[in-house]
């Protein structure tokens, strides 16, 4: 396949662990320069260090909380203020906080969902999608979920947020018509990652769940968001879901 990445300019939120980590290593692969976004610091300069390490590409990390308005407008005047445009987006900070039936969640639970995955995601892409707009070029690719087409018991609020997540990639899609700027989600299921030990507080059950079956890698998300942002510029993936084989809903999971 033609590498459209490289020297491509792209920015991934949540670069610290799990998919963006991966995001981040398969996009230097092709060649692509980078902008990490993350809280833990620490984590993301060791991947800057292995990275840059092992390719030519120019790596950049901001600590930033995405839920705070001003962090993310400072990060992203420093990434704006650099020689190249943000030709990607990829909007994957994110998190499920609790697991719990609704009328037992615990409302500081519920606020960090909808403030990381909503209004995070937000706040990043009002900043950065107007460049692309002026550009009339550009690539946003939102991380949704399964959970954003089905809900199951105790997903709840954690459900809404990757809804709202769909919905919102369905509308930045329309408010780009008549520009060449595209709009992606990639919505993966189950993928063993850190995502359940921060769900569920507990590393032990958290294991638990990817027993029995081949649950996805982050390489194997990370493949697809490289794959939705090589495609020619005529070509726009709208929606690309991807499940373990043995997955075929959130709750219908083939466990040997
Ligand atoms: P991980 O917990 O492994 O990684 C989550 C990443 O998001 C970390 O880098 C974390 O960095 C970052 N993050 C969380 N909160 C914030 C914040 N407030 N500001 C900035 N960064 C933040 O989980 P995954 O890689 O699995 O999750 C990535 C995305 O994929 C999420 O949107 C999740 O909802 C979605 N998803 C996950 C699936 C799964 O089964 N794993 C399936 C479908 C979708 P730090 O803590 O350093 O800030
Ligand atoms: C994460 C996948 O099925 O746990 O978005 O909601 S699931």
């Amino acid at each position: 396949m033609t590498n459209r990445l490289q020297n491509k300019h792209i920015l991934v939120t949540g670069a610290s662990a799990g998919f963006g980590e991966a995001i981040a290593r398969a996009f230097a692969a092709q060649g692509a320069h980078l902008e990490l976004w993350a809280r833990r610091l620490d984590r993301l300069q060791a991947l800057e260090a292995e990275i840059e390490k092992s390719s030519q590409v120019e790596v950049n990390v901001q600590q930033v909380d995405v839920r705070d308005r001003d962090q993310v407008h400072a990060a992203a005047a420093a990434v704006l203020k650099r020689d190249r445009p943000v030709d990607v987006l990829v909007n994957n900070a994110g998190l499920a906080s609790g697991f719990d039936p609704i009328h037992e969640g615990n409302v500081d639970d519920w606020e960090t969902m909808i403030d990381t995955n909503l209004k995070g995601l937000l706040y990043v892409t009002r900043e950065i999608l107007p460049t692309m707009v002026a550009r009339n070029a550009g690539h946003v690719i939102n991380i949704g979920s399964v959970a954003g087409y089905w809900i199951y018991p105790k997903g709840n609020v954690y459900n809404a947020t990757k809804y709202a997540v769909r919905a919102l990639t369905e509308a930045m899609s329309v408010d780009m018509f008549g520009t060449n700027v595209r709009i992606s989600s990639v919505d993966p299921g189950a993928a063993n990652t850190e995502f359940s030990q921060v769900r569920l507080r507990d590393v032990e059950r958290a294991n638990k769940l990817y027993e029995g079956y081949q649950p996805l890698k982050a390489e194997d998300v990370a493949d697809a968001v490289v794959y939705v942002a090589n495609t020619p510029p005529h070509v726009m993936i709208t929606k690309l879901v991807l499940t373990p084989t043995a997955q075929r809903s959130p709750t219908m999971i083939d466990r040997k």
